[in-house]
Protein backbone atom coordinates (compact mmCIF):
# COMPACT_ATOMS: atom_id res chain seq x y z
CA UNK A 1 0.00 0.00 0.00
CA UNK A 2 0.73 3.88 -0.61
CA UNK A 3 0.55 6.30 1.98
CA UNK A 4 -3.44 7.08 2.79
CA UNK A 5 -2.62 10.61 1.30
CA UNK A 6 -1.81 9.19 -2.36
CA UNK A 7 -5.12 7.45 -2.48
CA UNK A 8 -7.09 10.18 -1.19
CA UNK A 9 -5.19 13.00 -3.78
CA UNK A 10 -6.20 9.97 -6.59
CA UNK A 11 -10.21 10.04 -4.99
CA UNK A 12 -10.13 13.75 -5.14
CA UNK A 13 -8.69 14.36 -8.70
CA UNK A 14 -11.79 11.90 -9.65
CA UNK A 15 -14.15 13.95 -7.76
CA UNK A 16 -12.86 17.14 -9.20
CA UNK A 17 -13.28 15.95 -12.81
CA UNK A 18 -16.74 14.68 -12.53
CA UNK A 19 -19.82 17.46 -12.59
CA UNK A 20 -22.55 17.45 -10.95
CA UNK A 21 -24.64 14.71 -11.25
CA UNK A 22 -21.99 12.14 -12.22
CA UNK A 23 -20.35 9.60 -10.02
CA UNK A 24 -18.27 6.51 -10.70
CA UNK A 25 -18.54 2.74 -9.69
CA UNK A 26 -16.09 0.28 -9.42
CA UNK A 27 -15.98 -3.45 -8.58
CA UNK A 28 -13.54 -5.46 -7.70
CA UNK A 29 -12.11 -8.22 -9.37
CA UNK A 30 -13.58 -11.81 -8.26
CA UNK A 31 -11.55 -14.28 -6.97
CA UNK A 32 -10.93 -17.66 -9.35
CA UNK A 33 -10.66 -21.08 -8.37
CA UNK A 34 -8.21 -23.23 -9.48
CA UNK A 35 -9.61 -26.34 -9.43
CA UNK A 36 -12.11 -28.33 -6.59
CA UNK A 37 -12.17 -25.44 -3.79
CA UNK A 38 -8.71 -24.35 -4.07
CA UNK A 39 -8.52 -20.73 -5.07
CA UNK A 40 -5.72 -18.53 -7.24
CA UNK A 41 -4.26 -16.01 -5.27
CA UNK A 42 -6.38 -13.27 -5.15
CA UNK A 43 -5.62 -10.07 -6.81
CA UNK A 44 -7.65 -6.84 -6.68
CA UNK A 45 -8.58 -4.57 -9.79
CA UNK A 46 -6.17 -2.31 -10.68
CA UNK A 47 -8.80 0.68 -10.68
CA UNK A 48 -9.69 -0.30 -7.52
CA UNK A 49 -5.85 -0.20 -5.74
CA UNK A 50 -5.38 2.50 -7.68
CA UNK A 51 -7.75 4.87 -5.90
CA UNK A 52 -8.27 2.60 -2.35
CA UNK A 53 -5.26 0.24 -2.26
CA UNK A 54 -8.06 -1.78 -0.56
CA UNK A 55 -6.86 -5.65 -1.22
CA UNK A 56 -9.41 -8.00 -0.42
CA UNK A 57 -12.16 -9.32 -2.59
CA UNK A 58 -15.71 -8.35 -2.89
CA UNK A 59 -15.78 -4.79 -2.58
CA UNK A 60 -17.27 -1.97 -4.57
CA UNK A 61 -16.32 1.47 -4.64
CA UNK A 62 -18.74 4.77 -5.64
CA UNK A 63 -17.60 8.30 -5.58
CA UNK A 64 -20.36 10.49 -5.71
CA UNK A 65 -19.59 14.23 -7.02
CA UNK A 66 -20.96 17.02 -4.73
CA UNK A 67 -22.65 13.91 -2.38
CA UNK A 68 -22.11 14.40 1.69
CA UNK A 69 -20.15 11.59 1.79
CA UNK A 70 -18.61 10.99 -1.37
CA UNK A 71 -16.55 8.23 -0.86
CA UNK A 72 -18.52 4.66 -0.03
CA UNK A 73 -16.70 1.52 0.08
CA UNK A 74 -18.73 -1.84 -0.08
CA UNK A 75 -16.56 -4.77 1.48
CA UNK A 76 -16.67 -8.45 3.16
CA UNK A 77 -17.66 -7.52 6.65
CA UNK A 78 -15.66 -9.25 9.52
CA UNK A 79 -16.36 -13.00 9.84
CA UNK A 80 -14.58 -14.86 12.95
CA UNK A 81 -15.85 -18.08 11.54
CA UNK A 82 -14.41 -17.05 8.04
CA UNK A 83 -11.22 -15.13 8.68
CA UNK A 84 -10.15 -18.44 10.39
CA UNK A 85 -10.31 -20.30 7.07
CA UNK A 86 -9.27 -17.21 4.55
CA UNK A 87 -7.36 -14.64 6.51
CA UNK A 88 -7.61 -11.36 8.27
CA UNK A 89 -10.21 -8.96 6.90
CA UNK A 90 -10.46 -5.28 7.30
CA UNK A 91 -14.05 -5.19 7.50
CA UNK A 92 -16.45 -2.50 7.26
CA UNK A 93 -14.86 -0.86 10.10
CA UNK A 94 -11.11 -1.11 8.54
CA UNK A 95 -13.09 0.21 5.53
CA UNK A 96 -13.77 3.93 7.30
CA UNK A 97 -10.84 3.56 9.85
CA UNK A 98 -8.21 3.06 7.97
CA UNK A 99 -9.04 2.80 3.65
CA UNK A 100 -10.70 6.72 4.47
CA UNK A 101 -14.47 5.95 3.14
CA UNK A 102 -16.58 8.68 4.20
CA UNK A 103 -18.95 5.25 5.14
CA UNK A 104 -18.63 1.79 4.32
CA UNK A 105 -21.13 -1.34 4.08
CA UNK A 106 -20.97 -4.78 3.42
CA UNK A 107 -20.75 -6.04 0.10
CA UNK A 108 -24.25 -8.02 0.07
CA UNK A 109 -25.99 -4.76 1.08
CA UNK A 110 -24.89 -3.63 -2.78
CA UNK A 111 -28.26 -4.30 -4.13
CA UNK A 112 -30.03 -2.86 -1.80
CA UNK A 113 -28.17 0.15 -1.28
CA UNK A 114 -26.69 1.43 -4.62
CA UNK A 115 -30.28 2.66 -6.00
CA UNK A 116 -30.85 4.68 -3.13
CA UNK A 117 -27.37 6.28 -3.16
CA UNK A 118 -27.55 6.69 -7.32
CA UNK A 119 -30.56 9.06 -6.82
CA UNK A 120 -29.76 12.18 -8.61
CA UNK A 121 -26.72 10.83 -10.40
CA UNK A 122 -27.58 11.39 -14.18
CA UNK A 123 -25.00 9.45 -15.03
CA UNK A 124 -23.10 6.84 -14.20
CA UNK A 125 -19.02 5.71 -14.80
CA UNK A 126 -19.59 2.33 -14.74
CA UNK A 127 -18.22 -0.21 -16.95
CA UNK A 128 -20.88 -2.08 -18.09
CA UNK A 129 -20.94 -5.06 -20.17
CA UNK A 130 -17.34 -6.69 -18.83
CA UNK A 131 -19.26 -8.56 -16.19
CA UNK A 132 -23.36 -9.92 -16.60
CA UNK A 133 -23.22 -10.75 -12.63
CA UNK A 134 -22.40 -7.09 -11.83
CA UNK A 135 -24.25 -5.87 -14.35
CA UNK A 136 -27.56 -7.57 -12.94
CA UNK A 137 -26.27 -6.27 -9.36
CA UNK A 138 -26.16 -2.78 -10.44
CA UNK A 139 -28.73 -2.10 -13.30
CA UNK A 140 -30.91 -4.13 -10.83
CA UNK A 141 -30.20 -2.10 -8.51
CA UNK A 142 -31.30 1.52 -10.39
CA UNK A 143 -34.35 -0.44 -11.78
CA UNK A 144 -34.89 -1.20 -8.06
CA UNK A 145 -35.85 2.73 -7.28
CA UNK A 146 -37.17 4.02 -10.66
CA UNK A 147 -40.38 4.46 -9.50
CA UNK A 148 -39.91 5.98 -6.66
CA UNK A 149 -37.14 8.70 -7.86
CA UNK A 150 -39.97 9.34 -10.50
CA UNK A 151 -42.39 9.98 -7.53
CA UNK A 152 -39.95 12.16 -6.05
CA UNK A 153 -39.33 14.41 -9.46
CA UNK A 154 -35.41 12.85 -9.37
CA UNK A 155 -33.23 11.66 -11.70
CA UNK A 156 -31.60 8.34 -11.85
CA UNK A 157 -28.62 7.26 -14.10
CA UNK A 158 -29.84 6.60 -17.91
CA UNK A 159 -26.18 6.60 -19.13
CA UNK A 160 -23.11 4.60 -18.14
CA UNK A 161 -19.38 5.53 -19.18
CA UNK A 162 -16.77 3.66 -19.00
CA UNK A 163 -14.55 4.87 -16.04
CA UNK A 164 -11.33 4.43 -17.91
CA UNK A 165 -12.09 7.50 -19.82
CA UNK A 166 -11.22 9.29 -16.61
CA UNK A 167 -9.51 6.82 -14.48
CA UNK A 168 -6.94 5.40 -17.20
CA UNK A 169 -5.84 8.86 -18.29
CA UNK A 170 -4.71 9.14 -14.66
CA UNK A 171 -2.96 6.07 -14.44
CA UNK A 172 -0.96 6.52 -17.49
CA UNK A 173 0.90 9.27 -15.92
CA UNK A 174 3.00 7.67 -13.56
CA UNK A 175 3.41 9.95 -10.29
CA UNK A 176 7.03 10.05 -8.42
CA UNK A 177 6.55 7.37 -6.30
CA UNK A 178 4.90 5.19 -9.04
CA UNK A 179 8.20 5.59 -10.70
CA UNK A 180 10.25 4.63 -7.89
CA UNK A 181 8.27 1.37 -7.55
CA UNK A 182 8.70 0.62 -11.23
CA UNK A 183 12.42 1.22 -10.35
CA UNK A 184 12.41 -0.90 -7.53
CA UNK A 185 10.84 -3.62 -9.55
CA UNK A 186 13.04 -2.78 -12.19
CA UNK A 187 15.94 -3.52 -10.22
CA UNK A 188 14.89 -6.52 -8.63
CA UNK A 189 13.64 -7.95 -12.45
CA UNK A 190 17.69 -6.76 -13.37
CA UNK A 191 18.99 -9.16 -10.35
CA UNK A 192 16.37 -12.15 -11.06
CA UNK A 193 17.51 -11.98 -14.94
CA UNK A 194 20.85 -12.42 -13.92
CA UNK A 195 20.95 -15.25 -11.76
CA UNK A 196 19.38 -16.69 -14.37
CA UNK A 197 21.69 -16.27 -16.92
CA UNK A 198 24.44 -17.08 -14.57
CA UNK A 199 22.27 -20.65 -13.68
CA UNK A 200 21.39 -21.57 -17.16
CA UNK A 201 23.82 -24.83 -18.19
CA UNK A 202 23.29 -27.61 -20.90
CA UNK A 203 20.90 -29.90 -19.84
CA UNK A 204 19.12 -28.00 -17.27
CA UNK A 205 14.94 -27.26 -17.51
CA UNK A 206 13.45 -23.90 -18.84
CA UNK A 207 11.52 -24.47 -15.26
CA UNK A 208 14.33 -24.30 -13.24
CA UNK A 209 15.09 -20.88 -14.39
CA UNK A 210 11.44 -20.23 -14.50
CA UNK A 211 11.39 -20.97 -10.08
CA UNK A 212 15.09 -19.01 -9.62
CA UNK A 213 13.44 -15.98 -11.41
CA UNK A 214 10.34 -16.04 -9.58
CA UNK A 215 12.17 -16.59 -6.49
CA UNK A 216 14.56 -13.68 -7.15
CA UNK A 217 11.37 -11.58 -7.25
CA UNK A 218 9.29 -12.65 -3.95
CA UNK A 219 13.13 -13.16 -1.88
CA UNK A 220 14.00 -9.12 -2.84
CA UNK A 221 9.90 -8.30 -1.66
CA UNK A 222 7.79 -9.26 -5.09
CA UNK A 223 4.38 -10.53 -4.67
CA UNK A 224 6.12 -12.28 -7.53
CA UNK A 225 5.45 -12.30 -11.73
CA UNK A 226 3.44 -9.56 -12.76
CA UNK A 227 2.91 -12.25 -15.24
CA UNK A 228 3.86 -15.67 -16.10
CA UNK A 229 7.49 -16.20 -16.55
CA UNK A 230 8.51 -16.97 -19.85
CA UNK A 231 11.40 -19.30 -20.30
CA UNK A 232 12.22 -20.69 -24.13
CA UNK A 233 15.40 -22.19 -24.83
CA UNK A 234 16.45 -22.57 -28.34
CA UNK A 235 13.15 -23.07 -30.82
CA UNK A 236 10.88 -21.95 -27.98
CA UNK A 237 11.94 -18.78 -28.04
CA UNK A 238 10.17 -18.34 -31.62
CA UNK A 239 6.63 -18.72 -29.85
CA UNK A 240 6.21 -15.65 -28.09
CA UNK A 241 3.52 -17.00 -25.18
CA UNK A 242 5.70 -19.77 -24.42
CA UNK A 243 4.62 -20.57 -20.63
CA UNK A 244 4.88 -24.15 -20.51
CA UNK A 245 8.70 -24.04 -19.62
CA UNK A 246 9.53 -27.52 -19.65
CA UNK A 247 12.38 -28.39 -22.17
CA UNK A 248 16.28 -28.71 -21.23
CA UNK A 249 18.58 -26.43 -22.82
CA UNK A 250 21.59 -27.63 -24.30
CA UNK A 251 25.24 -25.60 -25.24
CA UNK A 252 24.36 -23.91 -28.48
CA UNK A 253 20.81 -22.76 -27.29
CA UNK A 254 19.72 -19.50 -26.45
CA UNK A 255 17.44 -18.79 -23.91
CA UNK A 256 14.71 -16.09 -23.94
CA UNK A 257 13.43 -14.73 -20.76
CA UNK A 258 10.24 -12.64 -20.24
CA UNK A 259 9.66 -12.01 -16.77
CA UNK A 260 8.59 -8.87 -14.04
CA UNK A 261 8.64 -8.47 -10.80
CA UNK A 262 5.71 -7.04 -9.23
CA UNK A 263 5.75 -5.09 -6.41
CA UNK A 264 3.25 -3.10 -4.23
CA UNK A 265 1.34 -3.76 -7.42
CA UNK A 266 3.50 -2.42 -10.11
CA UNK A 267 5.15 -4.31 -12.47
CA UNK A 268 8.13 -4.70 -14.60
CA UNK A 269 8.57 -6.11 -17.92
CA UNK A 270 11.73 -7.81 -18.99
CA UNK A 271 13.35 -9.68 -21.60
CA UNK A 272 16.83 -10.77 -21.88
CA UNK A 273 18.08 -13.18 -24.67
CA UNK A 274 21.63 -15.26 -23.58
CA UNK A 275 23.59 -18.38 -24.76
CA UNK A 276 23.35 -21.22 -22.46
CA UNK A 277 27.19 -21.96 -23.14
CA UNK A 278 28.47 -18.44 -22.23
CA UNK A 279 29.24 -17.46 -25.42
CA UNK A 280 26.73 -16.12 -28.34
CA UNK A 281 28.09 -18.29 -31.43
CA UNK A 282 28.80 -16.00 -34.86
CA UNK A 283 25.24 -16.27 -36.14
CA UNK A 284 23.44 -15.37 -32.87
CA UNK A 285 25.53 -12.55 -32.40
CA UNK A 286 24.90 -11.33 -35.83
CA UNK A 287 21.42 -11.20 -35.00
CA UNK A 288 21.60 -9.95 -31.67
CA UNK A 289 23.53 -7.17 -32.70
CA UNK A 290 20.91 -6.03 -34.66
CA UNK A 291 17.84 -6.21 -32.42
CA UNK A 292 20.12 -4.40 -29.91
CA UNK A 293 20.48 -1.63 -32.44
CA UNK A 294 17.19 -1.30 -32.98
CA UNK A 295 16.24 -1.62 -29.62
CA UNK A 296 18.81 1.08 -28.88
CA UNK A 297 17.42 3.49 -31.38
CA UNK A 298 13.87 2.94 -30.35
CA UNK A 299 14.69 3.71 -26.59
CA UNK A 300 16.34 6.98 -28.13
CA UNK A 301 12.68 7.84 -29.62
CA UNK A 302 11.07 7.54 -26.79
CA UNK A 303 11.05 11.36 -25.91
CA UNK A 304 8.63 14.12 -26.71
CA UNK A 305 8.24 15.05 -30.48
CA UNK A 306 7.54 11.16 -30.83
CA UNK A 307 4.45 9.23 -30.79
CA UNK A 308 3.91 6.05 -29.78
CA UNK A 309 3.81 4.53 -33.40
CA UNK A 310 7.13 6.60 -34.17
CA UNK A 311 9.16 3.79 -31.84
CA UNK A 312 7.42 1.21 -33.34
CA UNK A 313 8.01 2.13 -36.86
CA UNK A 314 11.83 2.81 -35.71
CA UNK A 315 11.97 -0.86 -35.15
CA UNK A 316 10.64 -1.77 -38.44
CA UNK A 317 13.16 0.46 -40.21
CA UNK A 318 15.87 -0.87 -38.08
CA UNK A 319 15.37 -4.50 -38.34
CA UNK A 320 14.03 -4.35 -41.91
CA UNK A 321 17.38 -2.64 -42.86
CA UNK A 322 19.10 -5.20 -40.93
CA UNK A 323 17.15 -8.36 -42.05
CA UNK A 324 18.09 -7.22 -46.06
CA UNK A 325 21.88 -7.05 -44.87
CA UNK A 326 21.56 -10.69 -43.66
CA UNK A 327 19.61 -11.88 -46.27
CA UNK A 328 16.52 -13.03 -44.20
CA UNK A 329 14.37 -10.65 -46.39
CA UNK A 330 14.98 -10.23 -50.01
CA UNK A 331 14.09 -6.61 -51.97
CA UNK A 332 13.54 -3.15 -51.43
CA UNK A 333 13.67 -1.86 -47.88
CA UNK A 334 10.60 0.54 -48.35
CA UNK A 335 8.77 -1.98 -50.36
CA UNK A 336 9.01 -4.68 -47.71
CA UNK A 337 8.07 -2.47 -45.01
CA UNK A 338 5.14 -1.35 -47.65
CA UNK A 339 3.85 -4.81 -48.13
CA UNK A 340 4.75 -5.69 -44.12
CA UNK A 341 6.75 -8.66 -45.34
CA UNK A 342 9.19 -7.85 -42.51
CA UNK A 343 6.29 -9.43 -40.14
CA UNK A 344 7.58 -12.95 -41.16
CA UNK A 345 10.43 -12.63 -38.65
CA UNK A 346 8.86 -9.50 -36.31
CA UNK A 347 5.23 -10.03 -35.80
CA UNK A 348 4.03 -8.45 -32.72
CA UNK A 349 4.13 -4.56 -31.64
CA UNK A 350 7.26 -2.70 -30.01
CA UNK A 351 5.54 -1.27 -27.28
CA UNK A 352 2.60 -0.95 -24.71
CA UNK A 353 2.06 0.66 -21.73
CA UNK A 354 3.31 -0.22 -18.44
CA UNK A 355 2.33 0.20 -14.97
CA UNK A 356 0.00 -1.81 -12.15
CA UNK A 357 -0.98 -3.92 -15.55
CA UNK A 358 1.69 -5.03 -17.56
CA UNK A 359 0.14 -4.28 -20.38
CA UNK A 360 -1.01 -1.25 -19.08
CA UNK A 361 -4.51 0.89 -19.45
CA UNK A 362 -4.13 4.29 -21.26
CA UNK A 363 -5.27 5.32 -24.83
CA UNK A 364 -2.75 5.00 -27.44
CA UNK A 365 -4.30 7.27 -29.71
CA UNK A 366 -5.24 11.16 -29.74
CA UNK A 367 -7.55 12.76 -31.95
CA UNK A 368 -7.44 9.74 -34.46
CA UNK A 369 -3.68 9.45 -34.86
CA UNK A 370 -1.06 8.13 -32.26
CA UNK A 371 -0.42 9.37 -29.13
CA UNK A 372 2.23 12.26 -29.01
CA UNK A 373 4.63 11.28 -25.70
CA UNK A 374 4.79 13.16 -22.89
CA UNK A 375 6.29 12.86 -19.15
CA UNK A 376 5.25 10.72 -16.69
CA UNK A 377 4.33 7.90 -19.40
CA UNK A 378 5.62 4.63 -18.97
CA UNK A 379 6.14 1.91 -21.73
CA UNK A 380 8.00 -0.81 -22.82
CA UNK A 381 10.66 -1.44 -25.87
CA UNK A 382 10.75 -4.46 -26.94
CA UNK A 383 11.85 -5.41 -30.41
CA UNK A 384 12.67 -9.16 -31.69
CA UNK A 385 13.51 -11.14 -34.16
CA UNK A 386 12.76 -14.71 -34.76
CA UNK A 387 13.23 -17.16 -37.24
CA UNK A 388 11.56 -20.65 -36.82
CA UNK A 389 13.97 -23.97 -36.89
CA UNK A 390 11.67 -25.07 -39.45
CA UNK A 391 12.14 -22.29 -41.85
CA UNK A 392 13.43 -22.99 -44.82
CA UNK A 393 13.44 -20.16 -46.39
CA UNK A 394 15.79 -18.42 -43.73
CA UNK A 395 19.89 -18.94 -44.54
CA UNK A 396 20.57 -21.88 -42.41
CA UNK A 397 22.28 -20.46 -39.43
CA UNK A 398 19.66 -18.08 -38.37
CA UNK A 399 17.18 -21.42 -38.22
CA UNK A 400 16.06 -21.66 -34.49
CA UNK A 401 17.26 -18.71 -33.15
CA UNK A 402 14.84 -16.24 -30.80
CA UNK A 403 15.78 -13.14 -29.84
CA UNK A 404 13.97 -10.65 -27.33
CA UNK A 405 15.11 -7.49 -25.89
CA UNK A 406 12.60 -5.58 -23.88
CA UNK A 407 13.03 -2.77 -21.25
CA UNK A 408 10.71 -0.20 -19.70
CA UNK A 409 11.45 3.25 -20.53
CA UNK A 410 10.07 5.95 -18.55
CA UNK A 411 9.68 9.52 -20.72
CA UNK A 412 10.69 12.59 -19.43
CA UNK A 413 10.94 16.10 -20.55
CA UNK A 414 14.80 15.25 -21.07
CA UNK A 415 16.72 12.10 -21.95
CA UNK A 416 14.25 8.65 -21.84
CA UNK A 417 14.99 7.01 -18.60
CA UNK A 418 15.74 2.88 -18.51
CA UNK A 419 13.88 1.63 -15.22
CA UNK A 420 15.58 -1.37 -15.91
CA UNK A 421 19.08 -0.35 -16.78
CA UNK A 422 20.45 -2.72 -14.09
CA UNK A 423 19.95 -5.59 -16.38
CA UNK A 424 23.29 -6.99 -18.60
CA UNK A 425 22.25 -6.16 -22.14
CA UNK A 426 25.42 -5.82 -24.64
CA UNK A 427 26.56 -9.29 -26.06
CA UNK A 428 30.10 -8.33 -23.43
CA UNK A 429 28.11 -7.58 -20.94
CA UNK A 430 25.34 -10.55 -20.80
CA UNK A 431 28.67 -13.17 -21.49
CA UNK A 432 30.38 -11.54 -18.81
CA UNK A 433 27.45 -12.11 -16.36
CA UNK A 434 26.94 -15.56 -17.62
CA UNK A 435 30.44 -16.42 -17.53
CA UNK A 436 30.16 -15.37 -13.48
CA UNK A 437 29.32 -18.05 -10.65
CA UNK A 438 26.74 -20.15 -10.68
CA UNK A 439 23.30 -19.57 -8.18
CA UNK A 440 22.88 -15.81 -6.57
MN1 LIG B 1 6.17 -6.48 -22.78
Amino acid sequence: MLSADVYAARRQAVLDTLEEGQAMLLLGAHHFLRNGDAEYRYRQSSDVLYLSGWEDPECALLLRKGAEKPFTLFVQPKDPEREVWTGRRAGVQGATGDFGADQAFPFAQLKMQLGEMLIGTRELFYAAGLDAGYDTKVLGAVARVRRKARDAGQVLPDAFISPGRILHEMRLFKSEEEVALLRRAGDITAQAHEAAMRAAKDGAFEYELEALVDYTFRRHGGSGPGYTTIVGAGDNANILHYIVNNTAMKDGDLVLIDAGCELNNYTADVTRTFPVSGRFTAPQKELYALVLDAQLKCIAACSLGHTFADVHDMAIRVLTEGMVELELLKGEVDELIETKAYKKYYMHGTSHWLGMDVHDVGSYVALGDSRPLEPGMVLTVEPGLYVPAADMDAPERFRGIGIRIEDDVLVTSGAPDVLTAACAKTIEEVEAVCQGSSLA
